[in-house]
């Protein structure tokens, strides 16, 4: 009998990275994504250049994924950690500069609270280089208030 196929879920994936070739980087994951078993790219946006938002180093590129998923949450998360792995990131602490950082921001509208993982990312309200990019592909997500609220900071398409 063939495994019961798990419904399809829309979720959103914040890509960062600042140490390396950024560009060649999130491009390169963006590919990984869309060839992972269970996984397929629908939009990306434009990668923006942003000031480095507690943490350090060059500035970031960061890009917003929107994927459709069989993937179960913790599923996709450990495919998001293994494609990070693929590009040599390091974990010397937190918030250190990256050659590769993949964030889960949304999965359906499932609410996750579990010791791996939080969904929605809990800052991501707070944060230019998500919701920007994010309101690019999936405008109905993010509100007007939370792109005010962030207007402050340095964030600049590519
Ligand atoms: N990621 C962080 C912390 N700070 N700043 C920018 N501009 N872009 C990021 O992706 C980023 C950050 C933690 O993951
Ligand atoms: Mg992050
Ligand atoms: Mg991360």
């Amino acid at each position: 009998m063939k495994p019961a196929q798990r419904p399809e879920v829309t979720a959103y994936v914040a890509l960062g990275a600042n140490l390396g070739d950024a560009a060649q980087t999130l491009r390169d994951a963006l590919h990984r994504l869309d060839h992972t078993p269970g996984l397929r790219l629908i939009h990306a946006s434009s990668l923006y250049r942003t000031a480095p938002i507690d943490s350090s180093g060059p500035d970031y590129l960061n890009a917003v994924a929107e994927v459709s998923t069989t993937l179960t949450a913790p599923a996709l998360l450990a495919a998001l950690q293994a494609i990070e792995l693929a590009h040599g990131r390091e974990r010397p602490y937190r918030n250190a500069p990256r050659t590769l950082d993949l964030d889960l921001l949304l999965y359906g509208d499932a609410r996750i609270e579990s010791p791996a993982l939080t969904v929605p990312h809990p800052r991501m309200g707070e944060r230019a280089f998500v919701l920007v990019p994010l309101a690019e592909i999936a405008p109905n997500t993010v509100s007007p208030d939370a792109l005010l609220s962030v207007q402050g900071q340095s964030i600049n398409r590519i």
